[in-house]
C-alpha cells in the first residue's frame, strides 16, 4: 500500500502529462477531441479544488523530464495522476520510477487504448500503479482527481 508519509496535508497532487498532448486540440481532433491541455488542465485544477486538493499540472515531451518529476513528487506530492501518452508503450525507465514513489498513482488515457492499434494495447506501467482509466476523454481526469481524493481521506 503506498505509504505517502513524506509529503504535507497541504502538498499539492501531480498531474502529469507526456510526449504531445501539448498539441491537444490542434490535431486529431477525431481521435482525442477538440479540448486543449490548457482546458484539461483547469478541469484538473477546478476538481481538485472541489475536493480540497491543489492540482500541479505540468507536461514534458521528454522522458527523463517525467521521471524526474515522479521522483520529486516523492516528497512533493501526495499523489500522482499521469498520462504517459507514447511512452505508456515503451518506457521500462518510467514504470521503475513509478514504482518505487510510494505514492497513490492513476494512469489516464483520453482513449480507450483497446480499441486501437494493437501496439497500444500494453501499458507498461499499469502495472505498478493503483488504477487505471481509459476512454472516457477529458473527464477521466476528473474521475482520476476524485478518486486520488477518496483514497487521500480515507488513509488520514
Ligand atoms: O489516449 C491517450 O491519452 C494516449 O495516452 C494518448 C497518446 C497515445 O500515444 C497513447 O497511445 C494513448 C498520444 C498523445 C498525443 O496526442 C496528440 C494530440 C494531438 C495531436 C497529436 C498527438
Amino acid at each position: 500500500m503506498p505509504n505517502h508519509a513524506d509529503a504535507p496535508q497541504g502538498a499539492p497532487v501531480l498531474v502529469l502529462n507526456g510526449p504531445n498532448l501539448g498539441l491537444l486540440g490542434l490535431r486529431e481532433l477525431a481521435v482525442y477531441g477538440r479540448g486543449t491541455l490548457a482546458d484539461i488542465e483547469e478541469l484538473c485544477r477546478r476538481t481538485a479544488a472541489e475536493h480540497g486538493l491543489r492540482a500541479d499540472c505540468r507536461q514534458s515531451n521528454h522522458e527523463g523530464v517525467l521521471i524526474d518529476a515522479v521522483h520529486e513528487a516523492r516528497t512533493a506530492h501526495r499523489g500522482i495522476v499521469i498520462n504517459p501518452a507514447g511512452y505508456s508503450h515503451t518506457s521500462v525507465a518510467l514504470r521503475d520510477a513509478l514504482a518505487a514513489v510510494e505514492l497513490p498513482v492513476v494512469e489516464v488515457h483520453l482513449s480507450n487504448i483497446h480499441r486501437r492499434e494493437a501496439f497500444r494495447h500494453h501499458s507498461c506501467v499499469s502495472g505498478v500503479v493503483g488504477t487505471v482509466i481509459c476512454g472516457a476523454g477529458a473527464h477521466g481526469y476528473a474521475m482520476a482527481l476524485t478518486h486520488l481524493a477518496q483514497l487521500l481521506e480515507e488513509n488520514r
